[in-house]
């Protein structure tokens, strides 16, 4: 599974500087330009245990797990809500939204609006995905409405839930806030939504400390805690810099602008938070990889996401964590005398760090 991120956000707000920055820092020159299509980018998420393990068990090969990210191409004030949908459209498929909004100022490139404002601007754009999503509930009614009348059972109960959504998004109110019950998840599983996706907001800053900034974060910050969501701070210019420098550098720039990890490093693990998302590994002479799931995966539905026979067939899963590892010296033979290698069934909920090994019968 690559998780998708959309980075959206209204025109000039950073989007764009952001996406080159998180998706050309942090990436080895092997995997640099390898999928990289003009706005979107697959990028490896770094993660030092692969390397220490891919040595200890002689790897010919590291896999580490990847993040996808889209950057969508400007918003303009108006444009047709045709021209817009369409535009947005193109992040339909996304996992999440890292949502943008501009809290720098810029005489060369100023707000199209005039003035700083996030709080302004992250209601255009929330306001423009439900109009979206909107005119997507309408057409839905329409498609299902004369079947629902001819007392088609399944039509009616889609006509139903999309009468409540939209009287939800006129009471402008995004889908991501309605509480949707299984049986209702199951009704719109092939319709796209927009406003439903998960959000975290970034406010993109001037460097430096200043109040004017601290304030305008704590706008941004408000208005996620108001739903529950994260808010990061980015400093587009210096991410953007820190992209261009040699990996050995980077650290001493970050900390020279009293940062200790890039905004790609901090937007994964917030991304991975808010998809409730964790990483297992596997380790062994072909190959040392870097999986990712749902926190509460159960071993069989993992060991799919590596090959769907070894989820058909799966036997057993023998595992123990990178950390026990590690304290029993990286001696995979210590592990097993310590009793800490354990045979886990169908039922075993995958652990953050586990080295699996999966059995299985085809
Ligand atoms: N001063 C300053 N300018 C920025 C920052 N981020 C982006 N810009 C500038 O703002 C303008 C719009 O940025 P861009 O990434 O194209 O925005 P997009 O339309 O959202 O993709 C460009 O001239 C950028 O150089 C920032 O953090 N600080
Ligand atoms: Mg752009």
């Amino acid at each position: 599974m690559s998780l998708l991120v959309g980075i959206v956000g209204l025109s000039q707000s950073g989007k764009t500087t952001i996406f080159e920055a998180l998706t050309s820092s942090g990436v080895s020159s092997e995997l640099k330009g390898a999928s990289k299509k003009p706005n979107m980018a697959t990028i490896p998420i770094y993660d030092a245990r692969l390397e220490d393990l891919a040595l200890h068990f002689k790897s010919k090969k590291i896999t580490p797990a990847t993040l996808e990210f889209v950057d969508l191409p400007g918003l303009r004030k108006g444009a047709t809500a045709e021209e817009t949908k369409s535009l947005l459209s193109q992040v339909k498929e996304a996992d999440l939204f890292v949502h943008i909004a501009r809290c720098f100022e810029n005489e060369t490139a100023p707000h199209p609006e005039g003035s700083i404002d996030p709080e302004r601007d992250i209601k255009t754009l929330d306001f423009e995905l439900m109009i979206a999503d909107l005119s997507t509930v309408e057409k839905r009614i329409e498609r299902v409405s004369k079947l629902a009348k001819s007392g088609d059972e399944k039509a009616k109960a889609i006509l139903k839930l999309m009468q409540q959504l939209k009287a939800f998004l006129e009471e402008e109110k995004p889908l991501r806030l309605y509480k949707f019950k299984d049986e209702e998840l199951k009704l719109i599983s092939d319709v796209e939504f927009l406003s439903n996706k998960p959000v975290i907001y970034v406010a993109n800053l001037n460097e430096g400390e200043s109040e004017v900034s601290e304030n305008l974060f704590k706008i941004v910050e408000d208005n996620a805690k108001k739903e529950d969501s994260y808010a990061m701070k980015i400093y587009g210019k210096v991410e953007a810099e820190l992209a261009e420098l040699p990996a050995e550098e980077r650290k001493e720039f970050l900390s020279s602008y009293n940062l200790t990890e890039s905004g790609l490093e901090r937007v994964v693990k917030v991304a991975f938070d808010k998809l409730d998302l964790m990483t297992f590994l596997t380790a062994g002479e072909k190959e040392t990889r870097a999986w990712t799931i749902r926190k509460g995966t159960k071993a069989p539905q993992a060991a799919g996401k590596i090959h769907s026979d070894i989820e058909r067939g799966f036997i057993r899963v023998e595992v123990y964590t990178y950390d026990d590892w590690v304290k029993c010296g990286r001696d995979e033979k210590k592990v097993k005398e310590k009793g800490l290698l354990r045979v886990e069934g169908k039922d075993y909920i995958i652990k953050e760090g586990d080295i699996c090994l999966f059995r299985f019968n085809v």
